[in-house]
């Protein structure tokens, strides 16, 4: 990767065999069910994740919406968090393809929706109210940093859900970061739940696709939405090569983007004006700010760190968000802090 690109690791690109591998595929028409790369890489997310079927998507944002207004009729409502991605990032697209409304509920530092909180959304059987029928979870928390949800807690809300009628959906988006953060195998991570979401594209370092995993039936209806919303595709098993190989071999090296994520939060807390918690890093997202004293604003120190090729995503004045992903090793990690470092002191 040429240059140093903290935005997001949406920006990973693809390794040397993840490209060896696609030109490489077999292929056939995947609405027809034939493509076999695609076959048996929906397969290894269904076996990886411990549920029964899996379903290639294009994106995260086409798994949380396929996912929804599969578990949600139009008048229905899915309860979620007001900083999740599927409430704030993804064009109110439940609401404006499937008529399902939203209940969002204040996301925690730690990432947790209050379960007591997801108790008192749930609707009562009333005349007036709209039918709760899904809650769904991210999981890492992204906007709060990446938080990892113990599992526990994802077991709690499985249970509440199950107690009441309702189903879980988990933006899993990162689940493979929140399962090495929290030391548990991400079957186990995401056992509560009814179906999932989670990208090949971001950490895992595919270039495109994520997968929605769920029951069979769920899996067979899904499918039907996709097609709807145009995600039917033809010779995808280019795309699913590179799934398979984040899927075997880039889950367990996450350890190491989180470790760099300690590296730059450690180094940052060491220059004056930058103000971070490291003890807040638990796996790939590096949330900070600058003072009021600084003599660059984050808009002005991003525009400076694009001159030495670095590029990093300024959040209003003050904050930033930077994200550790395969292409950002420890000793580019320590060069962006001695930049940053050079630009504020
Ligand atoms: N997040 C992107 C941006 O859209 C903000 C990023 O750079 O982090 N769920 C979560 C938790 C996500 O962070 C994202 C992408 C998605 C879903 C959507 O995935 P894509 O971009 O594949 O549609």
């Amino acid at each position: 990767m040429d240059k140093i690109d903290l935005r997001s690791d949406t920006v990973s690109w693809p390794t040397e065999k993840m490209r060896q591998a696609m030109a490489a595929a077999p292929v056939g028409d995947d609405v027809y069910g034939e493509d076999p790369t695609v076959n048996q890489l929906e397969k290894l997310a269904a076996e990886k994740l411990g549920k029964e079927a899996g379903l290639f998507v294009t994106s995260g944002t086409m798994g949380n919406v396929v996912s929804i207004l599969t578990h949600c009729g139009r008048g229905d409502e899915v309860i979620l968090g007001d900083k999740s991605h599927a409430f704030i990032n993804e064009t109110g697209n439940p609401a404006a393809y499937g008529g399902v409304h939203s209940w969002p509920i204040e996301v925690q530092p730690d990432g947790i929706l209050p379960l007591e909180k997801i108790k008192a959304a749930i609707r009562a059987d009333n005349v007036h109210y709209p039918i709760t029928t899904l809650v769904c979870l991210e999981n890492t928390q992204a906007a709060v940093g990446g938080q990892p949800l113990p599992v526990d807690y994802m077991d709690a809300v499985g249970a509440l859900c199950h107690a009441n009628g309702l189903k879980l959906h988990i933006d899993g988006a990162r689940i493979f970061n929140a399962a090495v953060a929290v030391n548990e195998d991400v079957k186990r991570v995401v056992q509560a739940a009814d179906s999932v979401q989670f990208c090949l594209s971001k950490g895992l370092c595919a270039p495109v696709g994520s997968m929605i995993v769920g029951s069979a039936d769920f899996i067979r209806r899904a499918r039907r939405i996709r097609k709807a919303m145009g995600g039917g595709l033809r010779q995808a098993g280019i795309l699913a090569a590179a799934g398979i190989i984040a899927l075997e071999e880039m889950t367990e090296r996450l350890a190491e983007d989180h470790a760099v994520a300690c590296i730059l939060a450690e180094g940052l807390a060491t220059i004056p004006h930058i103000q971070i918690d490291p003890s807040q890093i638990r796996t790939n997202i590096v949330l900070f700010s600058v003072d009021e004293t600084s003599p660059l604003n984050a808009p002005q120190l991003a525009a400076a760190l694009e001159k030495d090729n670095i590029l990093i995503r300024p959040v209003y004045t003050q904050n930033f968000r930077a994200v550790t992903h395969y292409w950002i090793t420890p000793e580019r990690a320590q060069f962006v802090v001695e930049r940053i470092r050079s630009y504020l002191t």
